[in-house]
């Protein structure tokens, strides 16, 4: 008998309304049964927010540096539980285990730095035209916040929108990804060890047709942030734009490294390895395209493939393991179709390009890291996310023509130029249209104090991490205090005759 976990909703573990659960099982081993969880509906949500909505009311009024410090508690725990929490999520969600260990390094560091904001949340104060009178502009929380995760950073993602949405005075209800809702759960009972008082923030498992659909309808939820794909995304937007609520998006990308001729070749190939087959390729940022100068497009290509046919695949837990798996069956079945395509375009396949089978790993989703050559900037395969561990790669005859593939594109996630002329680092940091840029290193590697999101359909121009996360979570309230005693009237009193 597996363990069967619940929701957490208004201070209490409770099963789905319903009674029905889903199965949680590991990509490296699908034998290997995790948990059942509930799966929730309409009514477990609406639980769930009519909770949030009285968690809210109380928790608005708490200080902000007191809220903040059940997130610094919640990062300590989290400190301290490292290892254990890396090594669920490994068997989880399949990714090797020092990435997983850096996925929850990356919200100890979210939690450190918004537990500092919790004394910043800096407004601005600015002079006033009229004399004895102030003018403030303060934030002040939204209200009950929707936070919907993707499965592929279990523990991070999650931390950049609740940590932030709490120390800011919000009222979260979390609905995690339905592969993931194991570190979910274990990300709830931490933030409970922490203090938050029951209500604060609500967990409902379940998948996004069904909870998630729910959720981001109730009109008891202000804003909706949501990372995930392009195509919910869009429908997420959609819906919120009907009912009027704020909504922040991170979606997908189609990340491009460009390495130029005079590019330190074999720092470039590192580059490439790590961010086409990084976490399997399932990361938003990950470098699915390589557009190479053709004077080193040979040599650069042929290292490439060596370096991917040396990758091995297998269980993230063992420490010889490079590669984990692919989510699930569907994701599998989804990148090899992208093999099929590509070859149907004329795109021709330098290694992978099929499910790997062989022993144990029969029992898990895997794939064998995959390289594209030949590939045009129409073909689908250099245009669309394919989200696993298949790169194409491109050529270009000279800088311009590299920016221009690289940024024909409709998403505009990150981007990176391997270079060491420091003019042409220069000209394409002003002329890559992305949110984020690396000169020198991969496509992957965000640090927590800084913006991180994307242009055109990654995003729709907010930006998670960093002091800008604030801009989501809170709204403006601006203040004026007029202690002249006398009625004073902007403009007219003020202006000059
Ligand atoms: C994602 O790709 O979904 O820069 C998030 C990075 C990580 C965060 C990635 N720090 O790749």
């Amino acid at each position: 008998m597996s363990e069967v976990y619940q929701n957490y909703i208004g201070g209490q573990w409770v099963s789905a309304v319903s009674g029905q659960t889903f199965d949680d099982l590991n990509p490296a081993d699908t034998t290997d049964l995790i948990g059942r969880f509930p799966r929730s509906d309409a009514r477990d949500v609406d639980r769930a927010v009519q909770a949030a909505r009285e968690g809210f009311a109380q928790w608005r009024r708490v200080p902000a540096p007191r809220r903040a410090e059940a997130v610094r508690r919640a990062g300590e725990i989290l400190r301290r539980r490292k290892d254990e929490i890396g090594r669920l999520m490994t068997r989880e969600m399949g990714k090797v285990l020092t990435e997983a260990l850096g996925d929850v390094q990356e919200g100890i560091d979210t939690a450190d730095y918004m537990a500092g904001e919790g004394r910043r949340l800096f407004g601005v104060q600015a002079p006033c035209e009229l004399p004895q009178k102030l003018g403030l502009a303060v934030r002040v929380p939204v209200g009950v916040v929707a936070v919907i995760t993707p499965w592929n950073f279990p523990l991070a993602i999650p931390t950049w929108k609740i940590f932030p949405a709490l120390v800011c005075g919000n009222a979260v209800v979390f609905k995690p990804a339905e592969d993931t809702p194991l570190l979910a759960t274990v990300l709830v009972e931490i933030l409970t060890e922490a203090g938050l008082p029951g209500g604060v923030v609500s967990l409902v498992h379940g998948i996004g047709e069904e909870a998630g659909d729910a959720l981001v309808r109730h009109p008891g939820v202000d804003l909706v942030s949501f990372t995930g794909s392009t195509a919910v995304g869009r429908q997420v937007a959609t819906i919120c734009a009907a009912e009027g609520k704020k909504v922040s998006l991170e979606m997908g990308g189609k990340n491009a490294i460009i390495v130029m001729d005079d590019a330190a070749l074999d720092l470039a190939v590192d580059g490439a390895v790590w961010g086409g087959f990084g976490t399997t390729g399932q990361r938003c940022t990950a470098a699915s395209r390589v557009i190479v100068h053709e004077a080193v497009a040979g040599a650069f290509t042929d290292r490439f493939v060596e370096r991917a046919r040396r990758l091995r695949l297998g269980s993230g837990l063992e420490p010889s393991t490079d590669v984990g798996p692919v989510i699930n069956a569907r994701q599998l079945q989804r990148i090899h179709e992208y093999t099929r395509v590509g070859r149907s375009e004329g795109a021709r396949v330098l290694i992978g390009g099929e499910p790997a089978t062989d022993g144990a790993l029969a029992r898990g989703h895997f794939y064998r890291p995959t390289i594209f050559a030949d590939v045009e900037p129409a073909m689908r395969v250099a245009r669309e996310e394919i989200f696993g561990p298949s790169v194409a790669v491109l050529r270009a005859k000279s800088f311009d023509q590299a920016i221009e593939i690289a940024n024909a594109t409709s998403y505009g996630l990150s981007s990176a130029i391997y270079t060491r002329d420091i003019d042409r680092a220069f000209r394409a940091i002003e002329a890559l249209a992305t949110g984020i840029i690396y000169v020198n290193a991969s496509t992957i590697g965000a640090e927590v104090q800084f913006p991180f999101g994307g242009v055109r359909q990654t995003g729709n121009g907010h930006r998670e991490g960093g002091w800008t996360v604030l801009d989501i979570m809170t709204e403006w309230k601006t203040v004026y205090v007029d202690y002249s005693g006398r009625l004073q009237r902007a403009q007219i009193d003020s202006a000059d005759r």
